[in-house]
């Protein structure tokens, strides 16, 4: 069993990177409810993002995702981050919003809206350079909608060649994270559906190539921890998307829907010993990509549609850390005292124990001890930061899936 020290010198080193695209309005394909005081810029998506970090003490990377988060200068946003007190986290391309990409990017059976799509890939590695991001995340929306369409195995192909070729053009240090989804926008195939097709191309394609699981991408049912559990034991698990759904890719508040999925999951990344960054936390260089326990990106990836952004955003970092502070009180010498014997309720109950502790007095603690308030969301409404965006963020366009 961990001491209560160890277990709290690892709920102080947790990182969690937060989506720029959190922050700008969100919706269904029926409606985006516009909310007052939003970013108009990504310079002020990151403003946004370092209010969590201040409140949290957890979160001082920021994902972007190109073009959605385009700028001039890339070293200037890098800047003004630093200035933030954050980071420039993962790059996340951008190949699924060009009407060139009706019949997908990189699997496109056109040979120029490939090389479209690749330079795009390697344009954000250019991005990655100049912000020093450590990730690419990459998803395609790519696949068809009707048996027939397309050739399969060709698009396989085309899929493969292109992922070579990007990750010649990573830097040392850098990695590519491809991250799969089941369905949607493409109905009958995808091109990188689950995680087998995803680990089989990073295998491919080089060891800093690396499999990201968004919790939102899978069939219902899907046992999301044993993959964790497969893919950390390959040193494959490049991060997460963080993310809750009820039916499909819902991209609600990460443990909303349902919590005890998110400790099983955090519980198999305890158990792997790969909770707490190697070197310089998320978005630092990596130098233990392909070994078990490797660095992992824990990342949000959700859009706050009807709730307060920010607010929305420290809830989600909240419930991640409530997850794991419940995973790191497993009693593991009881839990494989009991795996060992063949007691199968002894090893439910010592997980179950864990899961049931209320963690909050200790997160609590944490927090005061970090020298911040113990109640992030409260002192965050205290703070007047919501008023003060809503009544300067004035004119402009408010950021959007889009910009
Ligand atoms: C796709 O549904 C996805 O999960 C990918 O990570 C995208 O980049 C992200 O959502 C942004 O909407
Ligand atoms: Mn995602």
């Amino acid at each position: 069993m961990r001491d209560l020290a160890s277990v709290k010198a690892t709920l102080k080193a947790q990182r969690i990177e937060l989506p720029s695209w959190a922050f700008g309005n969100t919706g269904t394909r029926f409606k985006v409810f516009g909310q007052p005081g939003v970013p108009r810029t990504p310079l002020e998506k990151i403003d946004d993002a370092a209010q969590v970090h201040r409140f949290t003490g957890v979160a001082p990377s920021v994902a972007v995702h190109i073009p959605w988060d385009k700028v001039g200068d890339y070293a200037d946003l890098a800047k003004h981050a630093a200035d933030a007190g954050v980071r420039i986290g993962t790059v996340n391309a951008n190949v699924f919003q060009d009407d060139d990409y009706r019949l997908g990017s990189v699997a496109n059976p056109d040979p120029r809206v490939r090389r479209k799509a690749v330079a795009h890939l390697m344009e954000c590695v250019d991005v990655m350079d100049a912000t020093g991001s450590r990730d690419l995340k990459l998803w395609f929306a790519d696949g068809t909608n009707y048996p027939g369409q397309d050739d399969i195995r060709l698009r396989q192909d085309r899929l493969a060649e292109a992922l070579a070729e990007v990750y010649t053009r990573l830097g040392s240090g850098q990695r590519m994270l491809l991250e799969y989804k089941l369905f949607e926008p493409s109905f009958y195939t995808t091109d990188v559906p689950d995680w087998g097709t995803s680990l089989t191309h990073c295998l491919a394609t080089g060891p800093h190539a690396l499999v990201v699981v968004d919790t939102g991408h899978h069939a219902p049912g899907v046992n999301i921890e044993f993959i964790v559990a497969v893919l950390l034991r390959l040193g494959r698990l490049g991060g997460f998307d963080f993310n809750s759904r009820f039916y499909a890719d819902d991209d609600l508040m990460v443990g909303a829907a349902d919590p005890f999925q998110l400790f099983r999951i955090l519980h198999e990344v305890v158990r792997a010993g790969a909770l707490v960054p190697t070197a310089g936390g998320t978005g630092g260089p990596s130098t233990r990509a392909s070994t078990p326990g490797g660095d992992i990106a824990f990342m949000l990836d959700q859009c706050h549609n009807i709730e307060p952004k920010i607010p929305g955003q420290i809830r989600s970092v909240m419930n991640v850390q409530e997850a794991t502070a419940k995973a790191l009180l497993v009693d593991t010498d009881a839990l494989a005292a009991a795996q060992q014997a063949g007691d199968v309720l002894g090893a439910n109950g010592a997980l179950m124990d864990a899961y049931n502790t209320d963690v909050r007095p200790l997160l609590a603690e944490v927090r005061t001890e970090l020298g911040l308030d113990p109640d992030p969301y409260a002192a965050y409404a205290r703070s007047g930061y919501q008023e003060k965006i809503v009544a300067t963020r004035i004119g402009g366009t408010p950021a959007s899936w889009g910009s």
